[in-house]
């Protein structure tokens, strides 16, 4: 496996440094300035290891086949395949595309992902890192080309079963309009966006979640439990506004962009709800606790839970800071 390794060849580090802090410039500045920062540059100014960037670049490239195999994997009405199969072969394929890329790469020792039922070891790796991941959530918005995303967190200890506030680093890519990679290595969130060279180009380095009014709840309202819907009536009656898609990825991007929260409550019948503590809360958790939000269980982060099972489920409240403190209010009360 063959690494990218571009560099810019007359910018310092020093002055990519500056120019990634983009909140301090106005667009027009930015356009004057014609200021392009690549993945690689800013993962050069960071404070993190060599082959975790390597890694991360590794990753975020895979945004290319993925996007691909959504146009190759499609059923058109002559094709010989059931659409069913076509939609599910999508989380399948990227499940074991990046699987092997990992275990190319040789720098990922422990695998666990969303679609295999068992921790995955590569005796081949030279370094320590062990990843949970998602590989397409969101998968069953395919067929009606909603935005759907791949999500990581990464360790460097060489195990999975540990409280998400040991990651080190954490990314998603979108699948949208655009393709877009936002990645936290534990120095706040960056968010780029894939150019037609297929380069990532940050578009802000300095991400920081506002305390704005978008809402997402999972769950049928009517299994809803009484404090949550509680909850939820307290935002609705203070202008919150819904935006649900069903991809979580999706959904919560727009919060970090826009504040307010995303949320998979305990449903009745369903205390544990229905998202994944390891390959969606932590991951999405430590991005938004790095750009100034919270993860919460409905009483507690979710980045101190210490995970009993692999595949184990976890009500979710993600969003920003003051709203999550509201709903632990209000469900504790
Ligand atoms: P899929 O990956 O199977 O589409 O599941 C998506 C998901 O895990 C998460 O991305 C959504 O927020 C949530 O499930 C949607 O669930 P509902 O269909 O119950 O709304």
């Amino acid at each position: 496996m063959v690494l990218r390794q571009f560099r810019h060849p007359e910018r310092s580090r020093k002055e990519t440094e500056l120019l990634s802090r983009t909140h301090d410039r106005t667009l027009i500045e930015q356009r004057e300035l014609m200021v392009m920062i690549t993945l690689h540059e800013y993962l050069e100014t960071c404070a993190c290891a060599d082959d975790l960037a390597s890694l991360i670049e590794l990753i975020a490239e895979q945004a290319v086949p993925i996007r691909d195999a959504f146009i190759t994997h499609q059923s058109y009405a002559t094709s010989i395949n059931v659409s069913g199969e076509q939609q599910a072969a999508m989380d399948t394929w990227s499940d074991a595309h990046l699987t092997e890329v990992y275990r190319y790469s040789e720098l990922v020792k422990v695998l666990a992902s969303e679609e295999q039922n068992e921790i995955i070891n590569f005796p081949d790796a030279t370094s320590n890192y062990a990843i949970v991941m998602d590989p397409l959530d969101g998968s069953s918005l395919i067929q009606t080309n909603l935005a759907v995303g791949t999500i990581v967190g990464i360790f460097d200890n060489g195990k999975v079963m540990q409280k998400g506030s040991n990651q080190k680093a954490a990314l998603y890519m979108i699948y949208g309009p655009m393709t877009t990679l936002t990645l936290t290595v534990g120095e706040g969130v960056a968010i780029f966006a894939m150019d037609e060279q297929k380069e990532y180009i940050l578009l802000d380095g300095e991400v920081k979640m506002p305390e704005g009014n978008l809402y997402a709840s999972g769950g049928l309202k009517k299994d809803w439990m009484d404090k949550h819907a509680r909850f939820i009536d307290t935002v609705e009656h203070k202008g919150f506004k819904l935006r649900y898609s069903g991809s979580f990825v999706a959904d919560f991007h727009q919060v970090l962009k826009y504040g307010g929260f995303y949320c998979y409550p305990a449903l009745e019948g369903n205390p544990e709800g229905k998202l994944r503590l390891l390959f969606e809360a932590y991951p999405i958790g430590f991005i938004a606790a790095q750009a100034g939000g919270a993860i919460s269980d409905g009483g507690r982060s979710l980045l101190e839970v210490e995970p009993t099972s692999l595949h184990q489920r976890t009500p979710i409240y993600v969003g920003s800071r003051g709203v999550i403190e509201l709903m632990e209010g209000i469900l504790s009360g």
